[in-house]
């Protein structure tokens, strides 16, 4: 364990009332702390939506903005995953000497059982439920948090005894973790994405790579060996590196419907079954459970609680997932595809004659990069929301594209051009908050869409 950056009497400002900002807060005041909240919503919307967790804490507090005066008391920031580090104000609160860390900085080096970190641009929180599940159907006591949704904080604020923590880690959250190192670092892959906040794909990567640059010997790094962008790791690793990969050679090799491992020379087996309509337990699902097996097999899991655990394992909903068969019309919703990558993958998982639901909120990526894809796979694309405009500029050119105003009409839509054999992918390349509360919302209103679109024809 580190020392903690938090102790009684420590001035520490929290920037951004979040889901993370509100655990920092309870951590701090627990700790002894005085605490200063910072945050950009108006004041008025502030004290609506968070008016009842200021009267439990004793904090003082800014809204509206975030300002120097204020910020300026605090020996130490802890900045929300949300908060851009490239803010100029930052830069001159750092020149004014006060330290500025982040969510895994702070509790992370303060957890005492070993940390398995998921990272990646695309898979992560199926990865790091998986990896949970297969650890607590083995009999660990497993806290499962960070960027899927539970913030570290929580794990110090429960006295609850685990054996090993599994977090899911963002990029945002990997640019402000200080010296934090994981026991097991998995990163997934990475594709374009979140590039409106970190600017370029080297950014981007040397963000990811953060997992892997303070880990000491006797760590393991586990990561994807088909994607260059992961293969480019730091100088000078410490961690013992572990590659899954379709290629032989590989720690994990995926093949058909098996994966083999390589545990100290010798080989082991994990068999899957799946689907018929796409490849077969699709390669996404592969990779990703390839890195989950050597994920657990490092922490002390045998062969028969791995292959136990991914057998009872229920995709999560969101991810290519199979919705209905109307008409001869298979509807898949994966509106968890929120960069390009995602979708790239999706539709390398289908034969073809795809009707491809796409568009939300921009996030910087360039759409160009869907245009293979889209010839290869595509027949026609419904668009709707705020990125419609990119979207055609990008891709019309290759494909006929339909703009819409809603999830209901997308759907129709996509169902009068479509033939039985066909499938209706929802795989935004894109946010959801131009039209949605999250990519559950949006998921979960195409699915409605399309069970009434059923009903309606039955
Ligand atoms: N805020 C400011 N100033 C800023 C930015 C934000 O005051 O400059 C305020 C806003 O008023 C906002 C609040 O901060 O209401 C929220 O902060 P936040 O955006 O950091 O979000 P949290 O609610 O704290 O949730 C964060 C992660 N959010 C983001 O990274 C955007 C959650 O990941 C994570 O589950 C949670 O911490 C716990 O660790 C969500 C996410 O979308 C699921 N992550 C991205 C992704 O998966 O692609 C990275």
């Amino acid at each position: 364990m580190n020392e903690s950056l938090i102790y009684p009497g420590v001035k520490v400002a929290i920037m951004g009332l979040g889901v993370s900002g509100r655990a920092a807060v309870r951590y701090c005041l627990h700790c002894g702390a005085e605490v200063f909240v910072s945050d950009n919503r108006p004041e008025q919307l502030f004290l609506a939506e968070e008016g009842e967790f200021l009267a439990t804490a004793d904090i003082k507090w800014e809204a509206s903005g975030h300002s120097r005066q204020f910020l300026g008391q605090a020996e130490l920031l802890l900045v929300s995953p949300g908060v851009n580090l490239q803010l100029p104000l930052l830069k001159t609160l750092r020149d004014d000497g006060v330290v500025i860390a982040g969510e895994f900085a702070v509790a992370a080096g303060q957890i005492d059982v070993p940390v398995v970190a998921v990272s990646g641009t695309n898979g992560k929180t199926t990865v790091t439920t998986l990896i949970g599940k297969i650890f607590e159907d083995a009999g660990k006591r497993v806290f499962i948090g960070g960027n899927i949704g539970t913030p570290l904080y929580e794990y110090l604020l429960e006295p609850e005894d685990y054996d090993i923590v599994v977090a899911e880690v963002s990029s945002f959250q990997l640019e402000s973790a200080g010296d934090f190192f994981p026991d097991v670092g998995l990163l997934l892959n990475i594709s374009p994405d979140h590039l409106d906040r970190h600017i370029s794909m080297a950014k981007y990567v040397q963000a990811k790579m953060n997992l892997f640059v303070h880990q000491r010997s006797g760590t393991v790094a586990i990561i994807n060996g088909d994607d260059l962008l992961c293969s480019n790791l730091p100088p000078n690793l410490q961690s013992v590196v572990r590659t899954f990969s379709k290629k032989d050679g590989s720690t994990a090799v995926i093949s058909d419907n098996r994966i083999t491992i390589d545990v100290d020379g010798e080989k082991e087996e994990y068999i899957f079954e799946g689907r018929e309509d796409t490849d077969q337990i699709n390669d996404i699902t592969k990779m990703n459970y390839a890195a989950a097996i050597l994920a657990v097999r490092s922490q002390g899991c045998t062969h028969l609680e791995t292959q136990a655990g991914l057998n009872s394992f229920c995709p999560l909903p969101h991810r290519i997932e199979f919705v209905a068969e109307v008409n001869g019309v298979s509807y898949y919703n994966d509106s968890k595809a929120t960069n390009t990558g995602a979708v790239i993958g999706a539709l390398s998982q289908f034969r073809g004659n795809v009707i491809l639901l796409a568009g939300g909120r921009d996030k910087g990526d360039d759409f160009h990069l869907l245009k293979e894809s889209v010839v290869s796979k595509v027949k026609k694309m419904v668009v709707l929301g705020e990125a419609t405009g990119l979207l055609e500029d990008a891709l019309a050119e290759v494909v006929d594209i339909s703009p819409v105003q809603s999830m209901e009409d997308a759907v129709t839509t996509a169902a009068g051009n479509a033939v039985p054999g066909d499938v209706v992918l929802l795989s935004p390349a894109c946010a959801s908050f131009d039209m949605f509360t999250s990519y559950g919302h949006r998921g979960n209103e195409f699915k409605k869409a399309v069970l009434t679109l059923q009903t309606n024809l039955e």
